[in-house]
């Protein structure tokens, strides 16, 4: 799939009350602001206009984006995310994805749906059911996408702690290939796909992102960058260590449509 839209979110000044399990430390705005920069830039570098959208201070984690609309080529659908504190970023997403989407489906009460935890492979996605997508959103998203010509699946993530999102273990690369960390699940119909396995010291890398002709990976983790290289993807590894310490990766910081 090609993309050549991405929506994104600034970091705001709030960024650090966000919500986190990482041990690795407060995040420093300056550097964030800045990484994410470098982000967009890589986004436009990969062919796509990038749609900045400015920070809200009530809402520390919006610049995490992916988690509040999944988005195909035949549909966009608006989620319900599955932290109380993230609810509300998403009308600011909604009207900005209008502006390209006007028909936009939404997961409804009780459904809870993160972006994070979709993954699209060709026709395919894989829904993760984790401690933010509930079954009834899980069913709501797989009912709105079936009638759009889609195939879904779910995959239950809850018992793999060091997992928020399934998106933060597996990573579709296209031609039917999956990056995927040695410890993340294996969801039930992998078999036709090639898995470029992660080993464990490098589990962060396990989120990027394929983007037109280029694979964005997350900076200091040689091997896997070696192997996509080897594998003649054209790679750029960025720097997300702020985006890291609040749970956060490269997939994350866009919706790419
Ligand atoms: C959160 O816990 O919701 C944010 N601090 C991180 C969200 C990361 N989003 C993603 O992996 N799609």
């Amino acid at each position: 799939m090609r993309f050549s839209t991405a929506i994104v979110r600034v970091p705001g000044l709030s960024y650090a009350d966000g919500l986190t399990t990482s041990a690795e430390g407060r995040p420093d705005i300056g550097r964030a602001r800045a990484q994410h920069a470098d982000y967009c830039k890589a986004l436009r570098a990969c062919g796509v206009q990038v749609t900045q959208l400015p920070a809200d201070e009530r809402f520390p984690d919006g610049t995490f984006v992916e988690d509040t609309a999944v988005i195909a080529e035949r549909v966009a659908i608006i989620t319900r995310p599955g932290a109380a504190s993230r609810e509300g970023e998403v009308p600011a997403v909604a009207a900005a994805l209008r502006q390209f989407r006007p028909a936009l489906e939404q997961i409804e009460s009780p459904g809870s749906v993160d972006g994070g935890d979709i993954c699209q492979a060709e026709e395919h996605f894989f829904i993760g059911i984790s401690a933010r997508t509930n079954q009834d959103g899980a069913a709501q998203l797989a009912a709105i996408l079936a009638r759009h010509g889609y195939t879904a699946s779910l995959v239950d993530i809850r018992a793999h702690r060091s997992l928020l999102h399934l998106k933060s273990g597996i990573t579709y690369l296209g031609e039917r290939r999956f990056v995927i960390a040695r410890d993340a699940p294996r969801p039930a119909g992998l078999a036709p796909y090639e898995l470029i396995e992660v080993d464990t010291a490098e589990a962060y890398a396990a989120n990027g992102i394929r983007v037109n002709d280029f694979v964005l990976v997350a900076a200091g983790f040689p091997r896997l960058a070696a192997r996509l290289d080897e594998l003649g993807y054209a790679v750029r590894c960025l720097e997300v260590s702020e985006f890291r310490k609040m749970d956060g990766g490269l997939s994350c910081l866009s919706l790419r449509f």
